[in-house]
């Protein structure tokens, strides 16, 4: 239900705020959780640490990532795709802690998903300057699952297109704490992250880190 004229008018009291037809934004829902789960992140990037990985075009990304779950997304100039193991170091990613699978399917299940389960976590570092440009998430096998994604550290600018790489987005600010889930008609579109401003969170330092998580296989 809409509230007071201080917020959006498709912003709930919740602090959710509908974007699309099958996407909801969460302001701060896991701010709570933010220490918790970046010590957990800490385990698993000291077994699969960040990289910078190359685009099938050859060009190395500013963004350094890395990836848990039973399948984790690899890219080299061989093309985009889901590996089982870490190629970095010939073992299984690590495993998606319960942590985060039970923050990811709450939020799903809050924004009209309820069984949610993913396979898959994409987890992005950005330094100042690093940004990603406008793409759309098409790698998984079936799309008909949202994508949960949690901000932490420095707040970035989103781009939030349309579903021609041509069509202009719309800009939203994702800070610490926030869960954003898109799917169902929304799931396809094209997004981005522009260059990261410098700043210093009290959490993270000097840097933004994004987790996404998707049913892959
Ligand atoms: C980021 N996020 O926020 C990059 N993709 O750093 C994504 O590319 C993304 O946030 C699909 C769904 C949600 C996302
Ligand atoms: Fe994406």
């Amino acid at each position: 239900m809409p509230v007071s004229g201080q917020l959006f008018d498709n912003a709930d009291r919740d602090g959710s705020e509908r974007i699309g037809e099958g996407a909801v934004l969460f302001r701060a829902r896991i701010a709570s959780q933010a220490g918790e789960i970046v010590e957990t992140l800490r385990e698993i990037t000291a077994i699969s640490p960040f990289r910078h990985l190359v685009t099938p075009g050859g060009h190395r990304m500013s963004v350094s990532m890395t990836s848990c779950g039973e399948l984790g997304w690899m890219s080299d100039r061989k093309g985009y795709r889901y590996t089982a193991k870490d190629p970095r170091t010939g073992q299984p990613w690590p495993a998606i802690p319960k942590l985060f699978s039970e923050l990811a399917s709450d939020a799903a299940a809050a924004a009209g998903f309820p069984d949610y389960h993913p396979d898959a976590c994409l987890i992005n570092r950005y330094r100042a300057g690093n940004k990603l440009s406008l793409h759309q998430d098409k790698d998984e096998e079936d799309c008909g699952h949202p994508v949960v994604s949690f901000s932490l550290g420095l707040p970035a600018t989103f781009l939030w297109g349309g579903f021609k790489r041509s069509d202009k987005p719309k800009r939203l600010l994702l800070e610490h704490g926030d869960v954003l889930v898109w799917g169902g008609p929304d799931r396809l579109r094209y997004h981005g992250v522009l260059a990261l401003a410098d700043g210093e969170h009290p959490l993270l330092g000097q840097q933004r880190i994004n987790l996404t998580f998707r049913k892959a296989g």
